[in-house]
């Protein structure tokens, strides 16, 4: 973590005139990253929103907050903004203006996938129409199985294992109403509570798993729901947009070091013995890594003495210097490794 490093610049540079400027470029670097939930009204978006305060976002320390917005303004570093059904074009007007690419902070979700028939093929005409990738995902019923939707509560197997020993015919579970005047021993509350957690579709889902496997354990059932609600594909591209985000702002924050670094010889030395710190230098690595759409290799001494060589040769070879500066900046990162 950067925090420690940081703090000894921050001491250092107290005493001196470029204090003021030094504070401004840590404040950017450390105030909380917001993670803006975008999309129109009544499309979905407050589950959406549960469900990503309930993770642990990792951003290299940073606090990570969740905010639901509407499209009044597609600025920010994390944008998640949510669909459902067809696009319209508020949505493509509003996402036009946000970065393109691998790494561009913005993840579009198509929600309330359960009342869809086929939820990627949807998803797919919605990434053509916007070019972007949108990932299909059932909204509420992620919310409910982690115990955060509008229920308050996670759903109760007990209750499912008698709505899936009731002897239903498959038109009950067709539409709520049907469901609602099915003749099962399941009281009406507890039938509502059910609905209100998993949906309808995902109520159908669970009592389908554990009627097909008797001896299924709650959670496991309750883990193949998830893994159908397509959940976990959206907590990983925001934990991915989120770090490289994080990635971006210690680009930045070392940009501006050096700038003040320049203009302040009184602080030269602190900055650059921050800048050559394991720290410093591990960061500038993932801001690297970021900027050319490459994940970190971890794994045997060879292995790195590979990507240090292959990351030497990309940046002789580079005709632009961004690129150049982005593979060598890899390039030290994988010796630092090295040395340690
Ligand atoms: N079937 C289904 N319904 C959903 C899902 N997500 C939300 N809804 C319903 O859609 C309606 C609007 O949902 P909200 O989550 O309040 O939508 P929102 O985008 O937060 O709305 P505003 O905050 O008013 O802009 C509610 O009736 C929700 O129960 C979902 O994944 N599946
Ligand atoms: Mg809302």
């Amino acid at each position: 973590m950067t925090e420690a490093g940081l703090g000894r610049l921050r001491d250092r540079a107290a005493t001196s005139e470029a204090r003021e400027a030094v504070e401004t470029a840590l404040h950017a670097r450390l105030q909380p990253m917001i993670v803006r939930v975008t999309g129109r009204a009544g499309v979905g978006k407050s589950p959406i929103v549960s469900v990503l305060d309930s993770v642990q976002l990792d951003a290299d320390g940073l606090d990570v907050r969740i905010h639901e917005g509407r499209t009044d303004s597609s600025v920010g570093e994390v944008l998640v903004h949510v669909v459902a059904g067809a696009v319209s074009p508020v949505d493509t007007a509003f996402l036009s203006s946000r970065p393109r690419g691998l790494l561009d902070g913005t993840v579009v979700v198509l929600t309330k996938a359960d009342t869809l028939d086929d939820p990627s093929a949807a998803a797919a005409t919605a990434s053509e129409q916007l070019g972007r990738t949108v990932l299909p995902v059932m909204g509420s019923t992620a919310a409910g199985l982690r115990g955060v939707g509008r229920a308050g509560a996670t759903v109760d197997m007990a209750d499912v294992r008698a709505v899936a020993a009731a002897d239903l015919r498959p038109a009950d579970m067709m539409t709520v109403d049907r469901f609602r005047a099915a003749d099962i021993a399941v009281s009406p509350r507890r039938r509502e509570a059910l609905i209100e957690c998993v949906e309808l579709r995902g109520l159908a889902l669970l009592v389908d798993v554990v009627r097909r496997h008797t001896s299924i354990s709650d959670s496991d059932a309750m883990r193949v729901l998830a893994d159908a609600t397509g959940v976990d594909a959206v907590i990983t591209a925001v934990a991915t947009a989120v770090s490289s985000a994080a990635a971006t702002r210690d680009g930045e924050l070392h940009t501006a070091l050096q700038q003040i670094s320049a203009g302040h010889r009184q602080v030269r030395s602190a900055v650059e013995s921050y800048l050559a710190s394991d720290e410093a230098v591990a960061a500038e690595m993932r801001c690297a890594a970021v900027r050319l759409g490459v994940s970190i290799e971890t794994g045997s001494e060879r292995d790195v003495v590979e990507q240090v060589a292959l990351w030497q040769q990309r940046a002789a070879a580079s005709g632009s210097s961004d690129e150049r500066r982005s593979a060598l900046a890899l390039c030290r990162g994988y010796v630092r490794i090295l040395h340690r």
